[in-house]
């Protein structure tokens, strides 16, 4: 474990001067994203981040970033956002993560934390508030088992997001349907209508975030065999966290027409 418990949250969107002077504030269009327009090659460094804060460096339409997004926003942790462009990185950013991914967390005592399930997990230790894991640690075992069956999800959709408009993605497409069903496999047996139980957990948080991207990808359709998976979606979407963070459909399209020509402005899309 990392440090004492930190200060607890304050609910609401915060209203403040960010370390850079941006005005610190739920953007109505890309909710959660408080800092929105992209940190560039050349800028200067962020400053250290301020007592009773957590900073993430993200990235609006990155799927492992917003499960990150969905913990903080569940939690009610007082977070400042900087999104990093990925197609052009700050050097000081390789400070932050070596691999030169997103999303990275820092808090006030400049402690990093990489890897989008381990920023979870963290944030759901290090601060009060609803736990999204279970503390029964069979319990908590089980959900990361049901957790790894969703393992191959994100590989399929980011090969059928990089060839769309160019190749035939039907193989690609009945690989992610067969993956759907170990999914729906898991709900059957649970009898509930989340993956943890009656309510949204940590691995609700976990998944979600490729599964929003579906409508977007005009995918819908692989999951029209997984009734239950189906109802889960459509739960997710009710769900108060989620739904304050819910990216707009035609954000994602907008984005990746301007990704798949390579361009810069693609994670500035609609700002
Ligand atoms: N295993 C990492 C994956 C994170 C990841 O792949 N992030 C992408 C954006 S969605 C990234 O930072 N890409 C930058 C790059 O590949 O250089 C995690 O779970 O955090």
């Amino acid at each position: 474990m990392c440090g004492d418990r930190a200060r607890p949250p304050r609910a609401g969107p915060l209203r403040r001067r960010a370390p850079h002077g941006e005005r610190v504030g739920i953007a109505d269009r890309f909710p959660g994203h408080n800092r929105p327009r992209l940190t560039p090659a050349g800028s200067e460094p962020p400053g250290p981040v301020p007592e009773g804060l957590i900073r993430i460096y993200s990235m609006r339409f990155c799927p492992f970033a917003k499960r990150t997004l969905l913990v903080l926003k569940a939690k009610g942790i007082r977070h400042e956002v900087i999104n990093i462009n990925l197609k052009n990185k700050p050097e000081w950013f390789f400070t932050k993560n070596p691999l030169g991914l997103v999303p990275v967390l820092e808090n006030s005592q400049g402690q990093l934390i990489c890897e989008s399930a381990i920023t979870c997990e963290y944030l759901d230790e290090a601060y009060p508030g609803k736990k999204l894991w279970p503390d029964d640690p069979y319990k908590k075992a089980c959900q990361k088992m049901d957790f790894e069956l969703f393992s191959e999800v994100p590989r399929l959709l980011k090969s059928i997001f990089s060839r769309r408009d160019k190749e035939d993605c039907s193989g690609l497409k009945e690989q992610l349907c067969k993956e759907f069903s170990k999914l729906e496999e898991v709900l059957t047996k649970k009898k509930t209508t989340f993956f943890g139980g009656y309510s949204v957990s940590m691995i609700d948080y976990l998944i979600w975030p490729w599964f929003e991207w579906l409508q977007a990808m005009e995918l819908s359709e692989c999951a029209d065999h997984t009734p239950k998976l189906k109802l889960w979606m459509a739960a997710m979407w009710e769900d108060p966290t989620v739904s304050a963070l819910r990216m707009d459909v035609k954000a994602f399209q907008g984005f990746f027409a301007l990704y798949s020509q390579n361009s810069l402005e693609a994670y500035d899309y609609g700002l």
